[in-house]
C-alpha cells in the first residue's frame, strides 16, 4: 500500500466513489466507473445481470458524457443483438472465456466489416468497406468481447498536421478529457482513454507508433500496454509505419489489460510481422504466456529495475512534483523486493535527441502502407486510392479544416523521393536500432544486467518506439492543487492542470510483455493511484437503471 501523504500529497479532486449497491441480495453489482474483469465476470456467471444490461448500462454512460467529451463516435447497432446471442450461448453453457459477453470500444482506426465505419478521423473515408475485420477485432470477437462502437482520435493518428489538437479529428470533433474542463486527453488514442477512464465499457483498444497508446492512458489516469511491434497484427487497421505501428489494450487495471492482450496476441497471416513472435516460431516447445497469470504480487521480488536518469528530464519548479512522486514510486518498488539500480543511462541519449531518423521511417512508411490499406478496401466512395488522393481531398473538403490545421505531415512524406526498400531508408532505420539498442535501451539493460526499466511516462515512448519495443504505464499521481494551468500549442486545450493525471512506465526488450506485466501489477497493487486520482465529471447510469 501507499502512505498516506503520498495521496495526500498528489492528489486533488476527489469525486465520490461510484455507488456499490445491492442488486442481487447476495451479489454486490460493481461499479461501472472501476469495474473489474473479475467482478464483471463474476456477475455475469452468478446471473446478477447479463451482457444485454451491460450494453444497456454502457450506451447509457456514453450517451451521458459524450456531449461533453466527444470521445465515443459511433456505437455498433448490432450490439444489443450480439449480446443477447452471448447471454444465449451462456445460458447453453458455452463459455468462449474471460471476455465472453464484455463490451469493448475500438478506436476508429481497426476496421470492422459490419455497419460501422473506420475512418481515422477522415471524411474521406465514411462509408468504405473492408471485406473482413481486422485480425484484432476479429480476435476479440471470436474471444466474446462486444465490439460497442469506434472512438475518437487524433485524425489519421496524428499523422496529418503540425498544428493540429490532440483528440480532434474533423469527423469526430474534439475529444476531451475528464479531469479538468477542456483538458487535452493526449493522443492519437484520445477517446479510448477517455472511454476507459470513465466506464463506458469494460476496455478499450488503441494503438501506437510512438506514445499513442501510453500518453493518452498517462492523462486519463489509466493502464495502457503498448505490445511489441507484430505481437499483436496490425491488419486492417490504417497505418501510419508497418516499422512502429502496434495494437494494444487501454485499461482502468493491468489485470483487465492483461485479459485483452491475451486475447488479441498472436500471428497472423495477414501481418508478416507477427511470425517474429518467439513463441510462435515452429521448431521451439515455447507456448504462449499466460499474461492474465504474470499478473502476481511478488513479481518484482528480486528484480533489477532501472533509472536512466539522463533521458528522463530534469525538474523544475513546475515539473517537481512529478519527480517528487516519480521518487516515492522507487520506494514501492524497493518495498516490493526490487532492487533499483539509479543512473542506468542511455549512452547514445543525446545523438537519440538530435536524430530525425525516426521522422524518416514514418515519412518513408506511410505513403505505400496507407496505400496498402487503401488497395484493400471493397467499396471507397470517394477513390482514395494513394496519399495524394487523401492530400487533394482533405486540402478541398472545408470540414477538414485546411488550412487552420495543415498537412504538414502529409506534405513532408510526399516530398520524399525515396521508398522504404531503398538504401537511405535502411541507413535511417538501423540508425533507429542502434540510438534505441545499444545506445538506448537494450545498452542499458545489458550493461547493468536489469529486468526493466522505468521511468515518468512523459519519457516513455521514443526509445522504444524506433526499436519496436514494449511499455506498460500505470497511473502514478497527479497535478497538485496549485498547478499553473498549461494550455496546448494551437491555444484551444488545457495540457496541465491541477488533478490531471500521469503515470509510470515500465520499459523492457522487445517480446517481455510477460515480466512487464508482472512488474506492473506488482507496483499497482501497492500504489493503488487510479482509484483516488477522480474526474471532475464522469456518468451516473449503472447497471440495472
Ligand atoms: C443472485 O445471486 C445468486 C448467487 O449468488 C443466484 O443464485 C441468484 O439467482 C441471483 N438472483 C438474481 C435475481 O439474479
Ligand atoms: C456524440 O455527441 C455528438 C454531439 O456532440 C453526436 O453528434 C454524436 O452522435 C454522439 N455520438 C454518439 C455515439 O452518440
Ligand atoms: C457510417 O457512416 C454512414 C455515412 O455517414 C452512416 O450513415 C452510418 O450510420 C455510419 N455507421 C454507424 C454505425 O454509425
Ligand atoms: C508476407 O510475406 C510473403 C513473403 O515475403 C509475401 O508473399 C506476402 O505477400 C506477405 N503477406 C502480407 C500480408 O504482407
Ligand atoms: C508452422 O507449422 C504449422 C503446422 O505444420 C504450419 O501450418 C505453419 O504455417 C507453420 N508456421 C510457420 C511460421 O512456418
Ligand atoms: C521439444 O520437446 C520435445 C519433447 O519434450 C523434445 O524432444 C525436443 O528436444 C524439444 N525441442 C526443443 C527445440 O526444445
Ligand atoms: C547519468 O545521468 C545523470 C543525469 O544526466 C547524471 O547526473 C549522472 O552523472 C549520469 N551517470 C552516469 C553513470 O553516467
Ligand atoms: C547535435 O546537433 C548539433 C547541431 O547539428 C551538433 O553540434 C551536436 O554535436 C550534436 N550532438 C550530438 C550528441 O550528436
Ligand atoms: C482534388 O480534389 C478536388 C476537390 O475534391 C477535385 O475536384 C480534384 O479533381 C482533385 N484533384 C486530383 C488531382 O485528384
Ligand atoms: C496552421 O497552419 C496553417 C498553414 O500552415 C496556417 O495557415 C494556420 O494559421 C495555422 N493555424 C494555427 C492555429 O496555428
Ligand atoms: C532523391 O533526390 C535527390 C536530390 O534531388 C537525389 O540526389 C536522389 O538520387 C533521389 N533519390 C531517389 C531514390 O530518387
Ligand atoms: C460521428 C459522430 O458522432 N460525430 C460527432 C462527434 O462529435 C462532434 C462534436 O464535436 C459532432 O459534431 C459529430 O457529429
Amino acid at each position: 500500500m501507499v502512505s498516506a501523504w503520498f495521496l495526500a500529497k498528489f492528489f486533488v479532486a476527489f469525486a465520490p466513489l461510484a455507488s456499490v449497491y445491492s442488486y442481487n441480495s447476495s451479489f454486490s453489482i460493481p461499479g461501472l466507473l472501476d469495474a473489474t474483469a473479475d467482478e464483471l465476470i463474476a456477475g455475469l456467471e452468478k446471473g446478477a445481470f447479463t451482457s444485454l444490461d451491460l450494453v444497456h448500462a454502457y450506451v447509457g454512460r456514453i450517451l451521458e458524457v459524450n456531449e461533453t467529451l466527444h470521445m465515443v463516435v459511433e456505437i455498433n447497432p448490432d450490439a444489443w443483438e450480439i449480446a443477447k446471442e452471448l447471454d444465449e450461448e451462456r445460458a447453453c453453457g458455452k463459455v468462449r472465456g474471460p471476455l465472453h459477453g464484455l463490451p469493448v470500444l475500438i478506436k476508429n482506426n481497426i476496421a470492422t466489416a459490419d455497419e460501422m465505419n473506420n475512418t481515422a478521423g477522415a471524411w474521406s473515408l465514411i462509408g468504405a468497406k473492408v471485406p473482413r475485420d481486422a485480425t484484432v477485432a476479429a480476435k476479440l470477437r471470436q474471444a466474446g468481447a462486444i465490439l460497442l462502437g469506434k472512438t475518437n482520435l487524433s485524425q489519421w493518428a496524428n499523422y496529418r498536421s503540425s498544428n493540429s489538437s490532440n483528440g480532434w479529428s474533423a469527423h469526430g470533433g474534439q475529444t476531451y478529457g475528464a479531469y479538468y474542463p477542456g483538458q487535452d486527453p493526449s493522443g492519437s488514442s484520445s477517446g479510448s482513454g477517455v472511454s476507459a477512464s470513465l466506464g463506458l465499457a469494460f476496455a478499450t483498444l488503441g494503438t501506437e507508433t510512438d506514445g499513442s497508446i501510453i500518453s493518452p492512458s498517462q492523462v486519463n489516469n489509466i493502464v495502457g500496454i503498448k505490445p511489441t511491434v507484430g505481437l499483436t497484427s496490425r491488419a486492417l487497421v490504417i497505418p501510419i509505419s508497418e516499422h512502429q505501428d502496434t495494437v494494444g489494450p487501454m485499461a482502468r487495471t493491468v489485470k483487465d489489460a492483461a485479459y485483452i492482450l491475451q486475447a488479441i496476441a498472436g500471428p497472423d497471416m495477414y501481418d508478416n510481422y507477427t511470425s517474429a513472435i518467439p513463441w510462435a516460431q515452429n521448431g521451439t516447445n515455447a507456448t504462449k504466456p499466460n499474461y492474465v497469470a504474470a499478473c502476481t504480487l511478488d513479481a518484482l521480488k528480486g528484480k533489477r529495475i532501472g533509472v536512466p536518469r539522463n533521458a528522463i528530464g530534469t525538474p523544475s519548479a513546475s515539473t517537481a512534483p512529478l519527480y517528487a512522486t516519480f521518487n516515492a514510486a522507487l520506494d514501492i518498488l524497493r518495498s516490493a523486493g526490487a532492487t533499483v539500480v539509479e543512473n542506468t543511462n542511455y549512452t547514445a541519449y543525446n545523438e537519440y535527441l538530435n536524430s530525425t531518423a525516426e521522422d524518416t521511417v514514418l515519412a518513408t512508411d506511410f505513403g505505400p502502407n496507407l496505400a496498402h490499406y487503401l488497395e484493400q478496401l471493397t467499396y471507397n466512395p470517394n477513390n482514395m486510392h494513394n496519399l495524394q488522393d487523401v492530400r487533394n481531398f482533405t486540402q478541398n473538403f472545408p470540414p477538414e479544416q485546411y488550412p487552420s490545421r495543415n498537412t504538414a505531415a502529409f506534405d513532408s512524406a510526399l516530398a520524399l523521393n525515396f521508398s522504404n526498400t531503398d538504401p537511405e531508408f535502411w541507413s535511417a532505420y538501423q540508425y533507429n536500432q542502434y540510438l534505441g539498442g545499444p545506445g538506448g535501451l537494450l545498452g542499458a539493460l545489458t550493461t547493468y544486467n536489469l529486468d526493466a526499466i522505468v521511468v515518468p511516462t512523459a519519457y516513455a515512448s521514443g526509445i522504444s518506439a524506433i526499436i519496436g519495443g514494449p511499455v506498460i504505464t500505470v497511473p502514478l499521481g497527479a497535478w497538485p492543487a496549485d498547478t499553473p494551468v498549461v494550455r496546448n500549442r494551437r491555444g484551444d486545450l488545457v495540457a496541465r492542470a491541477p488533478g490531471v493525471p500521469f503515470g509510470i512506465s515500465f520499459l523492457g526488450r522487445r517480446w517481455s510483455e510477460e515480466g512487464l506485466v508482472g512488474f506492473a501489477y506488482a507496483f499497482e497493487m501497492r500504489s493503488r493511484v487510479r482509484r483516488v486520482v477522480r474526474p471532475y465529471v464522469f456518468p451516473g447510469v449503472e447497471i440495472g437503471d
